[in-house]
């Protein structure tokens, strides 16, 4: 049985993430879907796609699935990691999406949005960008979703500390496009996408795709990835990533010793 639902309707395809016994956590299985969705939508007659949770959820994703994350030894976000896998796809569909947000957003969760095209969430939501809380080293492709969506100062607080924001502050930010009552969230986003739905989906798709590629328009020196990928190893590799993992299952503060 599939975790997310969908719906197809006035151009606009709905996909719904509905595996809330594990408040919608990425599991590769929830990804797979999400791709698969995402792959049936990917034709002519699409010109929007909504991605949401189920009406009156208190968490909108809880981020990667913590499980899943390997302990200790294997990066834990490799190219093909199901947390990667779906911000390719979403950066590379070609008709907008729009992130319809009510509930909390946590981690990857909050990367997964910031992929879409489109950023609407209640006014109660919140955003929490959360890997120094388990000492995951994140990734380049993912820091650099993260510079793409929030300001360098704004987005160090939100991953140095790890705490969330809310959706006002996201706002005033630019990190979202809008925050909106709960009761206005859905009849919001879909008159959003029937705006977009009325223009022209090909010069849509083109100045999406441009905007993709000059914003990752980024030279990298090699010798600068691999050191990068040498100290991301030493964290992947640390007593802390093993601590933060362990803290997270047994509920309790992680204690960090830099080592
Ligand atoms: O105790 P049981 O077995 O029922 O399990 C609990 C939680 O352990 C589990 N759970 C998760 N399992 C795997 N992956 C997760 N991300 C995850 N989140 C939660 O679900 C059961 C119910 O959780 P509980 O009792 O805490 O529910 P709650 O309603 O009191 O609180 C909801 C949350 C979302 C506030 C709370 O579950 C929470 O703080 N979850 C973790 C949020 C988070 O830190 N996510 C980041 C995941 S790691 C990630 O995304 C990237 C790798 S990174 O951090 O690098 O960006």
């Amino acid at each position: 049985m599939s975790l997310v639902e969908t719906k197809f309707e006035n151009h606009v395809g709905t996909i719904t993430l509905n595996d809330q016994r594990h408040l919608n956590a990425l599991s590769a299985e929830l990804v797979d879907d999400i791709i698969h969705a995402l792959n049936e939508f990917n034709n002519s007659e699409t010109r929007a796609v909504i991605i949401r949770a189920p009406k009156g959820v208190k968490v909108f994703s809880a981020g990667h699935d913590v499980k899943e994350l390997p302990k200790g030894t294997v990066d834990p976000l490799t190219y093909n990691d199901p947390l990667r896998r779906v911000v390719r796809e979403l950066e590379l569909f070609p008709h907008p999406t729009i992130a319809m947000m009510e509930g909390t957003v946590w981690g990857g969760a909050c990367e997964l949005v910031m992929s879409c095209d489109i950023l609407i969430s209640s006014d109660t939501s919140t955003f929490a960008i959360t890997p120094a809380k388990l000492g995951v080293p994140y990734n380049l492709s993912g820091v650099l979703n993260f510079m793409q969506n929030i300001s360098i100062p704004v987005m160090k607080e939100m991953l140095f500390t790890a705490e969330p924001i809310s959706a006002s502050r996201a706002v005033e930010i630019g990190m979202i496009n809008h925050a909106v009552p709960v009761e206005q969230l859905e009849g919001f986003t879909i008159e959003m996408a029937a705006k977009i739905t009325r223009n022209a989906p090909l010069s849509i798709s083109v100045m999406k795709d441009e905007m993709r590629v000059l914003a990752g328009a980024f030279p990298l020196n090699p010798v600068d990835f691999e050191r990068i990928q040498g100290n991301r190893r030493k964290v992947y590799n640390s007593k802390d990533y093993l601590e933060g993992i362990n803290a997270f299952f047994e509920k309790r503060r992680p204690e960090f010793k830099g080592e």
